[in-house]
């Protein structure tokens, strides 16, 4: 039997191509599906459907109708959990526990989240007096950007993609979204739940492919593509930087992170350990978030360390059905390549290896998939690459420190500045603390706990802009203000 094609999504048509990638489980190898790859043609052809959209009714729906389509392609992801589920495991391995919890449910919130926003927020005015000694009445009203870019990542694939099209859609733009070649799987029913909601044809396109010579550059170049909005390595928003400069294209880049972690002597140890376990372990390391520079007090380094690397050993890894599963693979086996090598390096800049280190063997198909081993680092050098560099895999490099200003130098002391978690019993220390830290998020005695309306992005290599809230809607629209003389 021929496996499924996933196709593009272009003005309302389900379309295939020529040229096909196959698309793995990295459970085990297996094929999942060939996905039809867009060529520069059908990027355009998206781009003019967008276009072509903002000039139709998409254009003149008022905030309540383009939320009411939100919330009724949410009720749409609700109806087909399950498949959303299961096509979120076969692209990536995930436990079933994690994308009936996490994935999934914020795919549907997202999309509620910012029809709510967008039909409940107001714009600013200003009043002025005036020298005739009348006055002037300004307020400004949003307007969409236009055809907005969506480019996204394979890790948390749907929660990563509705991130960007809730707003950009409840903005009132029109969306060309690329998912990763690794993760078609959710978007494609994503874009048959658009359809079967009624989404108006051109207002959302999901094309498919790679990045360079390929969908992504098609779309980063295209000269009526308005906006850019992309989620993905630092190297790469580089890249998409350069290719978007000649239209001067607005840009959202929320990028890689070597995110600390600082555990005090006063912290509840218990709390820190359970909170590290999950910050750098979740979804087998693969969160832009996660910790994988561990700074704890001299105090408490071995009592730590002994305790993370027992937990780290009773992790349970295992199929991604099983219900008490809590990490899978790593997205591929080229990516385990990667984290593999940076082991191999932590060894060779002079790593002790705590824990793991290798991959596992479990005499069953899952031999010829990506997992890897959960590992624990301690005594490299702060200038050690491993340390400075974003492995983007379940390990992380444990290190003590004396004082509080020295826990927080080591914690800046990084290319990157997205997320930190602060482990302490002191409020006033962990406000201090976090308020000097250089990240764009800082969570004190928790890790991963999200309110959409907040600020969320990074500083230095970690990205630029912020979205979430009303950030999002100030990137997804243009104000313009309207000055009236009384
Ligand atoms: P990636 O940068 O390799 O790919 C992301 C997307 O960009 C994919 O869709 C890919 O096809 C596309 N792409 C690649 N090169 C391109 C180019 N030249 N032009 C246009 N598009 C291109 O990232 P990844 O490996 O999929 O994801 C992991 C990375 O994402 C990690 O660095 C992680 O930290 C980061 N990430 C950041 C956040 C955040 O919120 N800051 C969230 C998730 C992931
Ligand atoms: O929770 C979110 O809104 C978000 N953008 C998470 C990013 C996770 C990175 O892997």
């Amino acid at each position: 039997m021929s496996p499924p094609v996933i196709k593009n999504y272009i003005a309302g048509k389900f379309l295939s191509s020529d040229k096909q990638f196959e698309n793995t489980n990295p459970v085990d190898g297996s094929l999942v599906a060939m996905v039809a790859e867009a060529d520069r043609e059908m990027v355009n052809s998206a781009v003019q459907a967008g276009r072509e959209a903002l000039r139709g009714d998409w254009g003149a729906a008022s905030a309540e109708e383009r939320a009411a389509l939100l919330h009724a392609v949410a009720d749409g992801i609700e109806k087909r959990f399950d498949d959303f589920v299961q096509a979120e495991i076969a692209d990536t391995g995930k436990p079933v526990s994690q994308a009936r919890t996490l994935d999934i449910p914020r795919g549907a919130a997202n999309l509620r989240f910012f029809a709510n926003l967008v039909t409940s927020t107001g714009t600013e005015s200003s009043e002025m007096s005036t020298a005739d000694g009348g006055g002037a009445l300004n307020y400004s009203v949003r307007k969409p950007l236009g055809v907005v870019g969506v480019i996204s990542p394979w890790n948390l694939p749907m929660l990563l993609l509705t991130w960007k099209v809730a707003p950009a859609l409840a903005s009132g733009n029109a969306v060309v979204a690329k998912p990763s070649e690794e993760t078609p799987g959710s978007a494609a029913l994503l874009a048959e739940v658009m359809h079967e909601a009624g989404v108006p044809a051109g207002v959302f396109n999901l094309v498919h492919g790679f990045g360079p010579d390929s969908a992504g550059e098609f779309l980063t170049t295209h000269p009526d593509v308005d906006a850019i909005t992309f989620t993905g390595e630092s190297a790469t928003g580089s890249a998409i930087m350069r290719a978007a400069a000649d239209n001067v294209k607005a840009l959202s880049f929320e990028l890689g992170g070597k995110n600390a972690a600082i555990v005090f002597d006063d912290a509840d140890m218990d709390a820190a350990i359970d909170g590290t376990v999950r910050s750098v372990f979740s979804n087998c390391g693969q969160v832009c978030l996660c910790s994988e520079r561990v700074y704890v007090h001299e105090s408490r380094f071995d009592e730590f360390v002994g305790r993370l690397k027992e937990r780290a050993e009773n992790i349970k890894i295992g199929w991604p059905q099983d219900a008490d599963t809590e990490i899978g693979p790593l997205i591929s086996k080229q990516h385990r390549e990667k984290v593999l090598s940076y082991y191999q390096l932590a060894r060779d800049e002079g790593a002790t290896i705590e824990t793991g280190g290798g991959v596992p063997e479990f005499g069953d198909d899952r031999d010829n998939g990506a997992w890897i081993d959960p590992t624990i680092l301690t005594g490299l050098p702060e200038s050690a690459r491993c340390i400075r560099e974003e492995i983007f895999g379940p390990v992380c490099h444990v290190a003590a420190f004396s004082t509080d200003d020295e826990a927080v130098a080591l914690a800046n002391d990084s290319a990157y500045g997205l997320a930190a978690a602060v482990w302490t019993s002191s409020l006033s220390r962990g406000h201090n603390v976090a308020r000097r830290i250089e990240a764009g998020i800082v969570w004190v005695n928790t890790w991963y706990l999200r309110d959409l309306r907040t600020p969320f992005g990074g500083v230095k290599l970690s990205g630029i802009g912020r979205e979430g809230g009303v950030h999002s809607l100030n990137f997804y629209s243009e104000p313009t203000n309207i000055c009236i003389k009384l």
